[in-house]
This record gives structure tokens, C-alpha cells and sequence, in this order.
């Protein structure tokens, strides 16, 4: 004699109306964000401006060294303030904790920032605008950006970077 009743062979039971009908809810909504995804691409202009290439670390500093050199107008703070020619490439590398220069860029005009890491990762996020790029070493980021307002900007590491990443503090300048 058993006092304990063997459970049943067949525990589970046809969905019921309201669990079809979520399931087919949830089924739907999640088709409807796979095919989002892949249509984002195609619709509202949601890719940012840029191109990735591979680089060497000393190359790329070399580069800014040079782009240093040859457009530096002041400085601030021991900070190299650079005015790249309109339209022109602009070279700014990252490395812990500091950015190589300070930019000076025109409102209204097109430039391509290439963006690079000596060291770790970094961020890139110009504030007040919500503008995010990740700077990795050995890869040159371009961005093509076209400053819209004048004023003054805020360059902030986003990504925690070591001891001195809280003052990862750059600027852009934009002059009308
Ligand atoms: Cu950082």
C-alpha cells in the first residue's frame, strides 16, 4: 500500500487561449524587431559617417606629431590648440589620460577626424551633443563631421581607461 499518489504521466496540458495568444504576441514582436534591425540599415539615416582602417601605433603618431607641428596656433593648459586647414584631415590620438591636442574647427565645414588609441580604450563623446566613438589602438576611426554650432565643446573619455580616466578631459572649439 502506497500513501503517496504517483504523479501523472502526462503533466502538461494544451496551452490555454491567453497563453496562445502570447505566445503568438511575443513571437510576432520578436520577427518584427529581427527584421527592424536588418531594416535600420536601409531606412532613417541611422549610420554614422565612418570608416575603419587598420594602423600601425607609431605611424599614427607620427602623424599627429606632424599634424601638431604644422597647425598649432596656441596653447592651453600645456595643450596644443590646432587649426586644421578647412576641410582637411585632422589627427587626434588618445592615450592615457590625456588627448593630443585641443581642435579649433569652423562651423559649417566638413572635416575628416581620424581618431586613434596609443594605449588602451578609450571613448570619445563630445558633449553637449550625443556624439559616441570608440577609440581602439591600431585602428584608425574616421569620422566625418561637420561642426553646426559655435562654441565650445567637451571631449570626454567614456570608456574606464585606468587610474586618470576621469580626467580625460578634451575640447573642441568651434569658431563661426
Ligand atoms: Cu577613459
Amino acid at each position: 500500500m502506497s500513501s503517496l499518489a504517483s504523479p501523472e504521466k502526462v503533466w502538461w496540458k494544451p496551452l490555454c487561449r491567453d497563453e496562445r495568444l502570447w505566445v503568438a504576441v511575443a513571437l510576432a514582436w520578436s520577427l518584427f524587431m529581427f527584421f527592424g534591425m536588418l531594416g535600420w540599415g536601409a531606412i532613417g539615416n541611422q549610420h554614422l559617417p565612418v570608416e575603419t582602417y587598420r594602423v600601425n601605433i607609431g605611424e599614427f603618431r607620427q602623424l599627429t606629431n606632424d599634424f601638431n607641428q604644422k597647425y598649432t596656433v596656441g596653447t592651453q593648459n600645456g595643450v596644443p590648440v590646432v587649426r586644421p586647414p578647412e576641410g582637411g584631415d585632422v589627427y587626434l590620438l588618445a592615450s592615457a589620460w590625456k588627448w593630443s591636442s585641443i581642435l579649433e574647427l569652423k562651423e559649417g565645414v566638413a572635416y575628416r577626424i581620424h581618431l586613434s588609441s596609443a594605449d588602451f580604450q578609450h571613448g570619445f563623446s563630445l558633449q553637449p551633443t550625443n556624439l559616441n566613438f570608440q577609440i581602439l589602438p591600431e585602428y584608425d576611426y574616421v569620422v566625418t563631421l561637420t561642426p553646426d554650432k559655435a562654441g565650445e565643446y567637451q571631449v570626454v573619455c567614456n570608456e574606464f581607461c585606468g587610474p586618470g580616466h576621469n580626467l580625460m578631459v578634451g575640447k573642441i572649439i568651434v569658431t563661426e
